[in-house]
């Protein structure tokens, strides 16, 4: 298949021991490899039930791993890392997303690429156009510079 690239989501609201959210991000960045290029580490509200803020960023990552290659290693860091399965959307140590792949759409078992729900989300959207303002959506067509325009435009925000 050749070397592909993925845009990865990462997230933590919980210090782990690596330190900080965002010490825990760049050291997830270091077990991942591969990376050509990060987005700012944002500082984002929490979308759902945990009160913690969040450390979120976007980073490209070269891998010749297909998509269920890839989910399963950064299941793997998760876990090594210190996550652990508890209530949906609790606060968490480290969360690694697989929001965009080169080779464009995959669906199958407990895997969806493009990530179903990073159309509607800033606290992806916003470190994704740092990294990938133009990377086109295989299914709708648009950039993250458009989804994030249509984000904001929704919410009201200018
Ligand atoms: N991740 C979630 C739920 N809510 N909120 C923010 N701000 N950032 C996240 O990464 C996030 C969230 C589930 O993965
Ligand atoms: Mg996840
Ligand atoms: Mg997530």
């Amino acid at each position: 298949m050749g070397t592909a690239t993925y845009a990865l989501a990462l997230g933590s609201n919980r210090r782990s021991r690596f330190g900080s959210p965002t010490r825990t991000i760049d050291a997830a960045l270091g077990a991942i490899g591969g990376v050509r290029a990060v987005s700012p580490v944002m500082r984002t509200a929490a979308m759902g039930p945990s009160s913690r803020a969040y450390a979120n960023a976007v980073a490209l990552v070269a891998s010749d791993e297909d998509p269920p290659a890839m989910l399963a290693r950064v299941k793997a860091i998760e876990r090594a890392f210190g996550r652990r399965r508890g209530r949906r959307w609790g606060a968490r140590v480290i969360d690694i997303d697989l929001v965009l792949w080169s080779g464009g759409a995959w669906a199958g078992p407990g895997l969806t690429v493009p990530h179903p729900a990073y159309r509607e989300r800033d606290f992806v959207l916003c470190p994704l156009v740092a990294v990938a303002p133009g990377w086109r959506d295989p299914v709708g067509g648009r950039t993250p510079r458009q989804l994030l325009a249509l984000v904001d435009r929704r919410a009201g925000r200018p």
